[in-house]
């Protein structure tokens, strides 16, 4: 039986375990990332384990989500990040360089290779071939450190492209389309690899956004075969040696399959408050809108600026609509001033943001009160905009440019004829904004720079030998880590503070949640399905940590967060029973005895409800490894105790 894509890479970075679905395997990464915002935590980390130099074959610090310095603290954690990188081997993309999934598949991508990085959208470098996971800081520190990375050996899901797109219709109608199917936990566990005729008509921005926006179905990572078009890409970058061609064998097996004909793509739109509840165009109808955001790390590549300046040419933005772009990169950006689509873009009245994740992450250009606003980015969580009640549908650029213009959603195939967009056979390559590390004899002579700001983690205990503790908040389904701690321009300067950070936990569920927790010391969080959703920000288990949370029990638990939460030594436990979620209210007291062996035996957990009198079973699925880190009270004392 051949291979699929996936298989093949990661036997070829097997250094743990067997390849068999479902079980707990260790691969070497070849490359790392990290960007501002869980950067100055796995730094933090990273230092903690006293690897004097990064062991991967490239590691790349990236300045792009913390860009609004309303105080000093982002500021002194950008210094920070550069001294570090200077310091221990690690290149860094200073801030205007980009938003660091697009610059990375531009200067740093190859196919083949594994690259783990601390944002949850690392998978765009699937779009070059590469198996790219989104992981904790904690987990990228450790593979900084030349530690191996484990995940669940996925199983592989087979998207079959064929035909080709129609005009106007778009790689974000592709990944909608996907998500429509799917759903936001459809991926779990899951690869997604893209196969079948419909593949090579796709440029690699365009397969980039759609392994960018896999993150959106809960999947591990999502991967495009390398060929003739990344070969193309790869040289306009300078990079062809870097270049081999991948592919899965003809007979691989896959656990599922999906057809598409990308012939049959229509514009579509994901509608709040999630990337699953995806509608087209024609369904959602001539919906007023208020503004307009295109960028972020989805769709900010050059391809993308191309179509929408052919758009914006010769017109104003609709007098009731407020346009944002935000470029990928520099790169990007420099090749729009040279191509004059910057000029057109201004022409139209659009508001030019930096190249940065800027309002994807709510860092500026928050909506007015309930207003549409229509983004190109990947996530439109409640909340996450800036604007409590703000409605934020993710389009295509060809959408968002076209109703920019007429002040409502508007089917972009109404523009007209589309020409052919093609990317250059060159673009334009300065890395003068990523600056180079020390050599290791010359390390000594970097100082780290230190701000305020920056406190150390909360330090976990080892594990008790029973877990005795109340409520302290039960949620639903599908909670995000936009909502157990959120970010935005207010809160996301704090993230190298975890106590401070803290006060904001779960504040867009339950403002008192902070001083209750506190207040309790020890407690116990009740989730719904798809715990932890979205980011891979370890802030969403590090400040449980610091309030006292011992244990999250839940329906089921996304990827990252679950990873996150056992490197914190907080015990992930998933109800055997669904309905007994129904039977625990907040304040309950939970009783969990023995609990040490009970994970051992690895048999079902007993749980007792002391207030309401009932034992509930709960599973804890865990590797001997993710045991042993429970065991020891997380990933670093689990590390100090193997050193030891
Ligand atoms: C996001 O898109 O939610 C973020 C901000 O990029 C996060 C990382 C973070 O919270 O710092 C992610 O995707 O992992
Ligand atoms: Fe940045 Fe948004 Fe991409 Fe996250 S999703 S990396 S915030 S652009």
């Amino acid at each position: 039986m051949g291979l699929t894509l996936t298989e093949k890479i990661l036997s070829a970075h097997l250094v743990e375990g067997e390849m068999v679905k479902g079980s707990e395997i260790g691969i070497r990464i070849d490359q790392t990332l990290t960007q501002d915002a869980t950067g100055t935590m796995a730094y933090l980390e990273f230092e903690a384990m006293g690897v004097p130099r990064v062991k991967t074959e490239r590691s790349v610090a990236y300045i792009d989500h913390n860009t609004l310095q309303s105080g000093f603290e982002n500021a002194d954690d950008h210094r920070f990040i550069g001294s570090i990188a200077k310091k221990h081997g690690i290149y860094f993309s200073r801030p205007g360089n980009g938003i660091c999934h697009q610059v990375h598949l531009e200067r740093f991508g190859i196919p083949g290779k594994t690259l783990i990085g601390s944002d949850s959208h690392t998978p765009t470098g699937g779009g070059i071939g590469m198996i790219a996971i989104g992981a904790g800081g904690m987990d990228v520190a450790v593979a900084m450190g030349g530690g191996t990375y484990y995940i669940t050996c996925p199983k592989i899901v087979n998207v079959r492209l064929s035909g080709k797109l129609q005009p106007w219709v778009s790689a974000k109608d592709v990944i909608l389309a996907v998500l429509k199917k799917l759903s936001v936990k459809g991926g779990v566990g899951k690869v997604i690899e893209y196969t079948g005729d419909g593949v090579k008509t796709l440029s690699v921005p365009e397969r980039a956004t759609i392994t960018n926006m896999g993150a959106e179905l809960g999947a591990t990572t999502s991967i495009f075969p390398s060929d003739d078009v990344t070969l193309a890409f790869l040289k306009a970058q300078g990079r062809e040696d870097v270049w081999i061609p991948l592919c899965a064998d003809n007979d691989a097996e896959y656990d599922e399959v999906i057809n598409i004909d990308l012939s049959g793509l229509v514009p579509l739109a994901a509608c709040p408050h999630s990337p699953d509840n995806v509608k087209s165009v024609s369904e959602i109808g001539a919906m007023k809108i208020d503004q307009v955001c295109i960028g972020s790390c989805t769709n900010s590549s050059l391809l993308d600026m191309m179509k929408v300046a052919h758009i914006l040419k010769g017109k104003t933005v609709h007098p009731d609509v407020s346009l944002a772009i935000a470029p990928g990169s520099k790169q990007v950006l420099t090749m729009m001033a040279e191509l004059g689509l910057l000029e057109i873009m201004i022409d139209a009245g659009a508001r030019i943001l930096e190249s940065a994740c800027g309002p994807c992450i709510g860092m500026g250009q928050s909506p007015n009160s309930a207003g549409i606003s229509l983004r190109t980015f990947n996530r439109n969580f409640e909340g996450r905009s800036g604007t409590k009640d703000g409605q934020i549908y993710l389009v295509s650029p060809e959408l968002a440019a076209i109703s920019a213009i007429k002040g409502v959603l508007t089917d972009p195939r109404t523009v007209g004829e589309m020409p052919e967009f093609k990317l250059p056979e060159k673009f334009k390559i300065n890395d003068n904004m990523i600056a180079l590390p020390v050599d290791e004899k010359d390390m000594d002579s970097v100082e780290i720079l230190r701000g305020p700001n920056i406190k150390p983690f909360p330090v976990s205990k080892p594990m008790p030998d029973k877990i005795c503790a109340a409520v302290s908040l039960k949620v639903g389904d599908n909670i995000t880590t936009d909502h157990i701690m959120p970010a935005g321009a207010k809160i996301l300067p704090l993230r190298s503070n975890i106590p401070k950070i803290s006060e904001y936990c779960f504040a867009v569920c339950d403002e008192k949640f902070h001083d209750r927790a506190l207040e309790m010391g020890k407690s116990v969080i009740i989730g719904g399905s798809n715990y932890g959703q979205g980011s891979s920000r370890e802030h969403a288990a590090l400040a449980p940590l610091y309030l006292g949370v011992k244990a999250v029990i839940t329906k089921s638990f996304a990827r990252i967060h679950m990873a996150n939460l056992i490197n914190a030594g907080i015990v992930p436990l998933v109800f055997k029973n669904e309905a007994d979620y129904d039977r625990i209210g907040e304040g309950d007291e939970i009783v969990i005895d023995d609990i040490i062996n009970q994970i051992k035996n690895g048999a079902l957990i007993i749980a007792e409800n002391k207030t309401k009198s009932f034992t509930f079973e709960l599973i804890g699925d865990f590797s001997d490894r993710q045991k042993n880190m429970l065991y020891a009270g997380g990933l670093l004392n689990y590390t100090k105790e193997q050193n030891n």
